[in-house]
């Protein structure tokens, strides 16, 4: 039998090249090896403030995102959390197993509800990570492909699979994180300090994956750099090592083949060969991405659905069996 692996991403914003190269493109070479599912997780959208019409095109959208990067909906299950309503009933479980301590130490609730603060946050922002568990849990996932900020809600998926395994017999699997050692945290393009994000107001920090190539070539332009003039992966210049690590992981070439590529060059010249580099990158994607329609696309997520919850019931019965539920 083949491990599981599960993952998701919210179908809010635009999505950009670190969510591709963080976890996208790992879910498409992970579908061989794994029996795949991959979420839109419509549910975490709403713990921030949604428009409900750009909220459904979204959750579509992001399906033809997952299908135009090379998830295969054959070997793959792509569906819509809400579809499954087990997500949301194992959330109130482990919500119940989960301490108020372990939520406030989670860093992604602290970075998102310092704009509009803590006292005017969702109670579900502070609760999100309860149902990123629920998620992964529900199919007794092996292994979680993420990017490197979603570290510590593995880590808390973890400690409450192993809670309720103590308390209640074994009953989740406890699922790994799989964070690649290249590319689980490309950084923002006018802020090395912050990774890129959708969410940040400072749109040219992103090369967002709609971006076209007149646009591409703009951002990386005005992307800061370091002081010196060497091109290499020094840790302390984390600008020119944030883009020689996109250029890395877009050409495929080795950290030496990059720094050889470059010695002696400047960074005009570095600049433009990234930026051409990029646009050859996404150019596939961005060429599927038109021809996938949108009956093609329901009719995925129906089916998806429909498997997921044959696996999400399953596991629910037995965790509201074991709690003591009729
Ligand atoms: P953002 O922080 O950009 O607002 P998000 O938290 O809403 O994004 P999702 O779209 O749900 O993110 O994330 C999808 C996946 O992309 C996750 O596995 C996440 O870890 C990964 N990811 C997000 N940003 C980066 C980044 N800058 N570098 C690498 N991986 C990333
Ligand atoms: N929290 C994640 C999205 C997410 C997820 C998941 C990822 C929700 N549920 C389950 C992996 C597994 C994020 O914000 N990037």
């Amino acid at each position: 039998m083949k491990k599981r692996i599960f993952s998701g991403a919210q179908p809010t914003g635009r999505l950009h090249l670190g969510n591709y190269l963080g976890a996208l493109r790992n879910w498409v070479t992970l579908q061989d090896e794994y029996e795949a599912f991959y979420c839109i997780v419509n549910l975490h959208a709403i713990t921030l403030p949604q428009d409900p019409k750009t909220l459904r095109q979204k959750t579509l959208d992001l399906a033809r995102i997952y299908l135009a990067a090379g998830v295969d909906p054959e070997r793959s299950t792509i569906f819509i959390q809400s579809d499954v309503p087990e997500h949301a009933e194992l959330t109130w479980v482990l919500l119940c197993a989960a301490r108020m301590g372990e939520l406030e130490r989670m860093t992604q609730f602290k970075d998102k509800s310092q704009k509009g603060g803590r006292e005017r946050s969702s109670v579900g922002l502070f609760t999100y990570p309860a149902l990123m568990a629920a998620d992964i849990l529900l199919y007794q996932t092996d292994l979680v492909p993420v990017g490197q900020d979603q570290k510590q809600h593995l880590e808390l998926t973890r400690d409450l699979a192993e809670r309720f395994n103590r308390d209640f017999g074994e009953t989740f699997v406890i699922p790994e994180p799989y964070i690649p050692k290249t590319g689980a945290n490309i950084r923002s393009l006018q802020d090395p300090a912050k990774k890129m994000s959708k969410s940040d107001e400072n749109e040219a920090g992103a090369i967002f994956l709609d971006d076209d190539a007149d646009a591409i070539a703009k951002k990386i332009k005005r992307a800061v750099t370091d002081s010196g003039t060497e091109i290499n992966f020094d840790e302390t210049r984390p600008s020119i090592h944030n883009l020689l690590t996109i250029y890395q992981l877009v050409t495929g070439k080795s950290e030496q083949e990059c720094v050889e590529n470059f010695a002696g060059k400047g960074y005009g010249q570095f600049k433009g060969e990234l930026a051409d580099a990029v646009i050859e990158y996404l150019r596939p994607f961005q060429e599927q991405i038109a021809s996938i329609d949108d009956d093609a696309l329901h009719a995925f997520v129906k089916r998806g659905a429909e498997k997921a919850r044959s696996i999400a019931s399953a596991t629910l019965s037995d965790v509201f069996s074991k709690v003591g539920m009729s």
